[in-house]
C-alpha cells in the first residue's frame, strides 16, 4: 500500500466525499492533500456558503449528515425558519442551526482578510482533521449555469432551487481567466506521487477545478500517476445529475465518456465492473467495485485504486 506517497486528490462534494473517505481509512492523514471545488460557493444571508468544501470537512471529521451525505448530523433548522418570519425571506437552501456556526465563522475571518486556504485550515483543524483540505483557489470563481428555460442561473439556484430541472446548456466558470492557483495547491501538486480525481461530477465539480488558471499546466507538467474514477454505472450517476447532463450535452452516458472528458490530463482510469471495458489501448485501466455505499465500500475502492497503481512500477 502506498504509505509513503503523497497523495493529492481533486474533488467535488458528496461522491467525491466518499473516496476521500475510503483513503482517510487507509492511509496518514499528512500524506492525504484534498483540492475541492469551490465553483459551488455562494454568499447567502449575509455568509459565506462553501459547500463542497464543507461536505468533505464533515465526512472527514465523521460529522457528516448521512441521509444526505452533507451537512451535519442532527442538525436543525430553527434559525433558518426564524428568518423566514420576518418577511417570506428566501428559505430554499437548508442551512442547519449547527452548520451555520461554520459560515459565521468562515465569514467572519475573511471579513478580516484572511484567504479561503487559511480559513479553511482553521476551521478544519479545529474539527480535528489532520489531512490538508485545500479550496481549489482563492479566488471567487462562480460556476454558472446557462439553461433552456431560465437564461443563465448561478450554480446553487440550478442545482437545489431548481433542483437540477432545468435543461443545461453550458457552464461558465465566471472570472476563472483571472484566477491563479494558490500556493498551497501548487506546492501539494508539484510534490505528489499520485493524483487522484474523485467520482465527483465531471461537468460540475471537476471542471471549475480544472479552470483554475495554471492548474492543466502544472498537471501536464507532472510525471506521475493521475487517475480518474468513474462516477458512471451501467448508463447511470450513482447520485446527481451527471447522467442528465450528459444527455443534455449530446453524450451517451457511458464510462467511455467520462475517461473522454479528462483526456490530456488522466494517464489511468478505474472503471466500474458492471460498465462496457473502456476498449483503449492508450489508457490504462482496471475494473472494480465503484459503488460506495459501506464504509467497507469506500476503503476497498481506495485500496484497489491505490494498490493497482502501484503496480504500474512493477
Ligand atoms: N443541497 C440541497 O439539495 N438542498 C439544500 O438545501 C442544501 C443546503 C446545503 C447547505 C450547506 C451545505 O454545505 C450544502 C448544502 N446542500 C444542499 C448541498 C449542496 O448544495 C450540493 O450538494 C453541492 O453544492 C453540490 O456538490
Amino acid at each position: 500500500m502506498a504509505l509513503d506517497k503523497n497523495i493529492v486528490v481533486l474533488l467535488g462534494g458528496v461522491g467525491g466525499a466518499k473516496l476521500a473517505a475510503g483513503l482517510a481509512q487507509i492511509l496518514p492523514a499528512r500524506r492525504l492533500t484534498f483540492v475541492v471545488n469551490t465553483g459551488d460557493d455562494f454568499w447567502h444571508l449575509g455568509l459565506k456558503i462553501c459547500p463542497d468544501l464543507d461536505t468533505v470537512m464533515y465526512t472527514l471529521a465523521r460529522m457528516v449528515n448521512p441521509d444526505w451525505g452533507w451537512g451535519l448530523q442532527g442538525d436543525s433548522v430553527v434559525t433558518l425558519e426564524a428568518l423566514h418570519r420576518f418577511y417570506g425571506l428566501d428559505t430554499w437552501f437548508r442551512l442547519g442551526d449547527k452548520d451555520l456556526a461554520t459560515h459565521i465563522l468562515r465569514s467572519q475571518l475573511l471579513r478580516c482578510g484572511r484567504s479561503l486556504t487559511e480559513t479553511t485550515r482553521r476551521l478544519s483543524e479545529s474539527l480535528g482533521l489532520e489531512a490538508a483540505l485545500l479550496p481549489m483557489s482563492d479566488q471567487e470563481i462562480p460556476t454558472m449555469i446557462e439553461t433552456v428555460e431560465y437564461g443563465e442561473l448561478a450554480f446553487q439556484e440550478y442545482f437545489v432551487k431548481h433542483r437540477w430541472r432545468p435543461v443545461l446548456k453550458s457552464i461558465r466558470h465566471a472570472g476563472c481567466e483571472r484566477s491563479s492557483l494558490s500556493s498551497q495547491v501548487r506546492s501539494a501538486l508539484s510534490g505528489a506521487d499520485i493524483v487522484l480525481i474523485a467520482p465527483s461530477n465531471p461537468w460540475l465539480s471537476l471542471a471549475p477545478i480544472l479552470a483554475v488558471n495554471g492548474l492543466r499546466d502544472l498537471l501536464a507538467s507532472l510525471d506521475v500517476p493521475i487517475v480518474a474514477v468513474t462516477p458512471v454505472i451501467r448508463g447511470a450517476a450513482v447520485k446527481g445529475p451527471t447522467a442528465k447532463i450528459m444527455s443534455e450535452l449530446g453524450q451517451d452516458v457511458t464510462a467511455a465518456n467520462i475517461a473522454d472528458f479528462y483526456t490530456g490530463i488522466i494517464n489511468g482510469f478505474v472503471n466500474d465492473i458492471q460498465n462496457e471495458p473502456l476498449g483503449r489501448g492508450d489508457l490504462r485501466s482496471i475494473q472494480v467495485n465503484t459503488l460506495m455505499n459501506t464504509e467497507a465500500d469506500k476503503r476497498s475502492l481506495a485500496a484497489a485504486t491505490l494498490n493497482w497503481i502501484e503496480s504500474w512500477g512493477a
